[in-house]
């Protein structure tokens, strides 16, 4: 793992933060500064800098990725009225950390273009 790489850390324990779900290949946990009531964010325990890095063998992780975001809205009732899922890629898309990384965002009517 890159030193400084601060999702690596949280993903090894090494950095704290609230866990809200893990198994082999993925970790979510609630984000450091919450953009709507439910907010979290679900990553590969593997290195992946973002989206234009994924390779064929990260196919199961993105799945896997895709199948706890539906665990995570049910359990957090956010499943209905609905959510959104979003990864922000490289500069133009927002991108801040350098971990591949998927929101989950709920509880409150989303805006629709986003900014
Ligand atoms: P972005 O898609 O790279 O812009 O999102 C990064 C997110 O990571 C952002 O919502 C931060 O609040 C969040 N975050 C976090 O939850 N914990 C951290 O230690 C750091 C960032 I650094």
């Amino acid at each position: 793992m890159p030193d400084n790489c601060l999702f690596c850390k949280i993903v090894a324990g090494e950095i704290p933060a609230e866990i809200v779900y893990e198994d082999d290949l993925v970790v979510a946990f609630k984000d450091i500064d919450p953009q709507a009531p439910v907010h979290m964010l679900i990553i590969p325990r593997k290195h992946i800098v973002g989206m234009n890095d994924i390779e064929d063998e990260d196919q199961q992780v993105l799945a896997r990725i895709h199948f706890v975001a539906v665990k995570l809205a049910r359990q957090f009732d956010i499943a209905e009225p609905g959510y959104r899922l979003v990864n922000n890629c490289n500069e133009h898309g927002g991108q801040a950390v350098g971990h591949l990384h998927y929101h989950l965002l709920g509880g409150r009517q989303l805006s629709w273009p986003p900014g």
